[in-house]
């Protein structure tokens, strides 16, 4: 594809103000009827052709203003249809394709999933439904009717409101949907189907009633209930935190088996992978749950900010979805432990966006340049995207954050914005200059910010000099300080914060300090006694942090930090540098302080606070480390080194673990809230480590809990320790379990993505052995993320196996799904992300197993664009 550059945006020459689609569903020939009343655009050019933009379409007819179209008026293709001279007064086109909806494999415009019909539109797809102006500036007003077989698809949805409905002769029914705001056609939906549905109603803040729903193949109602749940909490929360308030009078959710992203936010009209919407106690974990309530808040929230107000083009996509995740971040902080939140969602941003963004794949949070936009929504756009409000928030204060939100709602309700409109509503609401900050928008990279203190006891000062630099990102050699909130203590040795003089940088909340040149040094007056710093609290900036704490300091900051992400973050950085040394080839690599201090901390809170003791036993994963280590990475190296590192820290806690595994059992049923979840990770935690340090009695606590479970988290928690111990028991498990859950494709999905993550060099067999599994597909996403990514993504070890057979097969699989579902195969593709990190020998074999890739003839534009980027 070529490239489509942001400095080239230009308005559209014409506008259609109404959209008016008449669908006639079939399984192989479903006939579209699109008639848009279109005008010219005044900030278009005047008079230009008009082209449409098509995607494997074929044009059945065509009428311009209600008569057939001249042969010579028009020119169509299966991607465009123009109209060399439209007329010039406002005009209506008339357009019928036909489109096969059971071979559209690529699960974008209309295909089939399970039994039902369903569409996925972003960023593209509406193209294959209809030629249109499939861009997110054109605005229209949709009115949709839908007819079907009335056996095969008695549920018939659209977006916005039902209008009409009956009979259609001949078997057939139909029904006509409004939805009276104009949208971008990306947004546009409709399903078909026999569902069933689990239904409520919601009373906005006005008192309107909504009437909610969600639909699920027939027979899973009953797990549908926990999404339903999480949709009322949302609408309230987006009330009561920002004032905002349904517009519609139904909001449907449908769920589907088949679908390439997590779900989407077509107005009043969602569309999700079912496997963000079925659960129940035997068949979905906590985090399950939890991944749940978060995307249906993400989605419920687009409402406002994606679709009342959406994006310009799609350079803006952040504009949208880093919002939208900020959103549902904060939404889940209410819901459960703030804390914990704010700890899972840097383990996400460290693990995807760190990742991405020290690889050849890294672009800004707004990139300039696409050639592939569904290549672009990556954990920059949405988790960097999520940061950058974040931190905006942090710089100009909660009450300033939230007048920029009103006057950004206010301002743009009914547009397509950019981020430059969306920071000037800010800049208004806080009186400040946001130039500067913008640039975290345009740069991309990870700052590195080093923290160096000093102590002068004589004038009880204490320097803090903190420098940053961005390491060069492809396309951007150079690079410019960023504006960095580093909100700061200083801890004294009694563990209580020192007062703090100047309390802040001007301006700014007390304990934070803007960081926005090259290097500064803060000084800090009246400090009675040698302080440790606990810096970049709460995560205040998507940044990478060096400072030269000794393990003492890091352990008074485990222990007294006021700050709960930072007492986290200095276990973690204790454990990292054991991990270290451990690869380093020190034998005995985790002293007995770290183990000491554990110890104590769980002495006193596994008690009061278990899901947050639950995120300090977990240490840094192996990608943590090898990212740690930056280049020339030997993951068995780094493998072995955690490995021993865990099991030293699980013996000598051994005794505790124990101890507290039994204390943390319980025989109360299971619901999936917090407390009950926090209680069950600290357990399930536990239960890894001691399986590390004693694995024989972790062996029989597992195997007894996988069998005595009531609950998915218990039972596949247990099934994961005993997954890292070979051995009969193991198998044993693992035959059983998949014989209970023979019929749920989405229970088979973890025991897939379980045994692809074995670190045993038998896993590439295993795995290839699985992809014959009779609940196997490559034509389902799910399975495929599954089975294949979980072992490219989720096995440093094995994907990364020193004979390049786990790239070589990533390299098959990636050429034999192009051809089915390139936007699947390009995402899996980017598990190449950080091959240039890896040691000569392996680096040299995945540079051979992506150049195969490259160089394949035919590739899509998705794959061809992720190869070249990653080659690049
Ligand atoms: N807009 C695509 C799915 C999502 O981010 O909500
Ligand atoms: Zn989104």
């Amino acid at each position: 594809g070529a490239v489509i550059r942001l400095e080239d945006y230009r308005p559209t020459d014409y506008l259609i103000d109404r959209t008016e689609l008449d669908i006639r569903l079939d399984r192989h020939a479903t006939r579209v009827r699109a008639t848009l009343h279109l005008r010219a655009n005044a900030a278009g050019r005047p008079s230009a052709p008009l082209v449409l933009d098509g995607d494997e379409l074929r044009l059945i007819s065509l009428a311009i203003d209600g008569r057939p179209a001249a042969p010579d008026a028009y020119e169509a293709s299966p991607e465009r249809l123009v109209i060399h001279a439209p007329p010039a007064s406002p005009f209506t086109l008339t357009i019928e394709t036909e489109i096969d909806p059971t071979a559209n494999t690529k699960l974008m415009g209309l295909y089939r999933s399970g039994s039902a019909y369903c569409t996925q539109c972003e960023a593209e797809g509406f193209r294959r439904i209809t030629y249109f102006l499939d861009r997110p500036d054109v605005l229209s007003v949709f009115t949709t009717r839908i007819e079907a077989d009335r056996d095969e698809a008695p549920v018939l949805l659209g977006n916005g409101n039902p209008v009409k409905a009956g009979d259609a002769g001949g078997g057939r029914h139909y029904a006509v949907w409004h939805d009276p705001f104009p949208k971008p056609c990306y947004l546009f939906a409709i399903v078909g189907g026999r569902l069933d549905k689990v239904a409520d109603t919601f009373t906005t803040m006005s008192g309107r009633r909504v009437d909610i729903a969600v639909y699920v193949e027939p027979g899973k109602a009953g797990d549908a209930a926990y999404a339903l749940d999480a949709l009322k909490r949302s609408m309230a929360w987006d009330e009561r935190v920002f004032g905002r308030e349904y517009d519609l009078d139904v909001f449907n959710v449908v769920a589907v088996s088949d679908f390439n992203m997590g779900a989407m936010e077509n107005k009043g009209l969602n569309i999700f992978n079912d496997k963000y919407v079925l659960a129940s106690p035997e068949t979905a974990t906590d985090t399950d749950y939890a991944n749940i309530e978060a995307i249906i808040a993400h989605e419920y929230f687009h409402n406002w900010t994606g679709n009342r107000i959406t994006c310009r083009d799609w350079f803006q996509l952040c504009l949208k979805e880093g919002l939208t995740v900020f959103r549902d971040q904060e939404f889940s902080a209410d819901q459960r432990s703030r804390a914990v939140k704010r700890i899972a969602d840097v383990r996400v941003l460290r693990s995807q966006q760190f990742a991405e963004d020290s690889g050849p794949l890294a672009h800004p949070v707004r990139p300039r340049q696409y050639r592939e936009i569904n290549n672009f929504y990556t954990a920059t756009v949405y988790e960097k995207g999520a940061e950058v409000i974040r931190m905006l928030r942090t710089l100009i204060g909660e009450e300033a954050f939230r007048r920029g939100m009103d006057l950004y709602f206010d301002r743009y309700d009914g547009t397509a914005a950019t981020i430059e409109q969306f920071l000037s509503c800010f800049a208004e609401a806080s009186g400040r200059d946001l130039g500067h900050f913008a640039l975290w928008y345009e740069q991309a990279g990870t700052p590195t910010v080093t923290a160096r203190g000093h102590y002068d006891p004589a004038a009880k000062v204490y320097r803090l000099t903190l420098t940053q630099a961005t390491p060069p990102t492809p396309g951007q050699l150079e690079k410019s300080p960023q504006v960095i909130p580093i909100s700061l203590g200083l801890v004294g040795a009694s563990g209580a914060d020192i007062p703090l003089s100047p309390p802040a940088t001007e301006g700014h909340a007390p304990g934070v300090f803007v960081l926005d040149g090259p290097s500064a040094t803060l000084t800090f007056t009246d400090v009675p006694e040698k302080p440790v710093p606990s810096l970049l609290r709460g995560f205040s900036a998507p940044v990478r942090l060096e400072i030269d704490l000794e393990e003492e300091d890091l352990l008074v900051l485990f222990r007294h930090d006021s700050d709960p992400f930072n007492q986290w973050q200095s276990a973690q950085t204790v454990a990292t540098r054991a991990i270290l040394r451990a690869v380093a080839g020190d034998k005995r690599a985790a002293d007995h302080r770290m183990a000491d201090a554990l110890r104590h901390f769980l002495a006193m809170r596994a008690a009061s606070d278990p899901a947050f003791a639950a995120q300090v036993l977990a240490l840094p994963t192996e990608a943590d480390i090898a990212r740690e280590i930056g280049h020339d990475v030997d993951p068995d190296a780094v493998h072995h080194a955690r490995r021993l590192v865990k099991a030293e820290i699980g013996a000598a806690l051994g005794d505790e673990l124990a101890e507290l595994y039994g204390r943390l059992t319980t025989r109360e049923p299971y619901t999936p809230d917090a407390a009950g979840a926090g209680r069950r990770a600290l357990r399930n935690a536990c239960l890894d480590l001691l399986a590390a340090g004693r694995p024989a009695e972790g062996e029989a606590f597992a195997l007894h809990q996988f069998r005595d479970a009531d609950n998915m988290t218990d039972r596949f928690a247990a099934l994961s320790v005993l997954s890292h111990l070979p051995g009969t028991a193991r198998e044993t498990a693992l035959a059983e379990f998949a014989e209970r859950f023979r019929d749920n494709a989405l229970v088979l999905d973890k025991w897939f993505s379980l045994q692809a993550m074995i670190p045993e060099t038998g896993t590439l067999e295993r795995v290839r052995g699985l992809m014959s599994h009779p609940a196997f597909s490559m034509g389902n996403p799910n399975r495929v993320r599954s089975l294949i990514g979980s072992f490219a993504m989720g096995n440093l070890t094995q994907f990364n196996r020193p004979d390049g057979a786990g790239y070589e097969f990533l390299a098959d699989i990636v050429i034999a799904l192009d051809a089915r579902n390139p936007q699947v195969a390009a995402r899996l593709l980017t598990a190449f992300r950080t091959w240039k990190m890896l040691e000569p020998g392996r680096r040299a074999l995945a540079e051979k197993a992506l150049r195969r890739v490259a160089e394949t003839p035919g590739l899509s534009p998705d794959v061809a664009d992720i190869s070249g980027r990653s080659l690049s």
